[in-house]
């Protein structure tokens, strides 16, 4: 199907002990802050797939580990790859990981995503069985949403769930978002901040806002459960595509009046 896969070797023998010594530093703090601001799923399955804390994990060990569970495996690429190779791989149960990690003059923020991103922030939730299936599902999608403009609205469906999703539990709030599970502060912001406004998700709500990659975000939108996630887009997004093209979209503070706010039960 695509002549390159942009897939490259872990190159492991290459990482330096400070490569592993920034990824041990990551991964303590964010540990640290996750605890009862994570979704359960995705703090058991850190445990469950065994993750290292000390060193930058092997992919092809992990991927052992993490097949047995959902049939998913990691593949190394360089770094940001095309959509529509981005695509072939989720739908082929592979999740594309970037081998090199950020440099220690970056180690608070990096724009591009690194091996901490990836494999912290995104692993996880590759051993659920209904996460997995519903990013599956989105590969498939994006290799059949022929056409730009369809593709800004599938960049913005991840963006706003699997990048900066929330999960309402019994016990409140919490963060399935990798990117906001792979930064500290954003993952206090998210949850605590009375700055942005936190909506109950609905798909085409999603599709039309904008996003903007390089601040928190000023808005969450709220899932009650993975299975959620995959029934609507297996069910409505296919169709959405002709209706959202007459609509305009919105910028990421806006409120509507059909939005479901969701209030945190935040310190005051
Ligand atoms: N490539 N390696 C990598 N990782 C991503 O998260 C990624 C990508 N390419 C495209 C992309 N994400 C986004 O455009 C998705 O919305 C498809
Ligand atoms: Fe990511």
């Amino acid at each position: 199907m695509f002549e390159d896969d942009f897939t490259i070797d872990q190159d492991y023998d290459n990482y330096t002990s400070q490569c592993h010594a920034t990824w041990k530093r990551l991964y303590k703090r964010q540990a640290t802050i996750l605890i009862n601001r994570a979704a359960p799923e995705f703090l058991d399955a850190m445990k469950d797939l065994e993750i290292e804390s000390e060193t930058i994990p092997n992919f092809e060990k992990l991927s052992d580990r993490l097949e047995k569970r959902t049939g998913w495996r990691i593949v190394a690429v360089p770094g940001l790859i095309p959509d529509d190779i981005f695509f072939y791989h989720l739908s082929n149960k592979r999740f594309p990981v970037t081998n090199w990690i950020r440099p220690p003059e970056k180690f608070e923020y990096i724009q591009e995503p690194d091996v901490f991103h990836d494999i912290y922030g995104h692993v996880p939730l590759l051993a659920n069985p209904f996460f997995s299936n519903f990013l599956q599902l989105y590969g498939e999608k994006g290799l059949r949403a022929n056409g730009k403009e369809n593709l800004h609205y599938l960049a913005r469906l991840y963006w706003y769930t699997v990048e900066f999703g929330l999960i309402q539990t019994p016990n409140g709030l919490r963060i399935y978002g990798s990117g906001i599970a792979s930064s500290p502060g954003e993952s206090v912001y998210c949850l605590e901040s009375h700055i942005p406004i936190r909506i109950k998700f609905k798909l085409d709500r999603v599709m039309l806002t904008n996003y903007i990659i390089d601040t928190y975000q000023s808005v969450y939108f709220v899932i009650d459960s993975y299975e959620q996630l995959f029934d609507e887009v297996n069910s409505k997004l296919s169709d959405l595509y002709p209706i959202l093209k007459n609509k305009t979209d919105y910028v990421p503070d806006t409120i509507l009046s059909t939005d479901e706010i969701v209030i945190i039960r935040g310190k005051l």
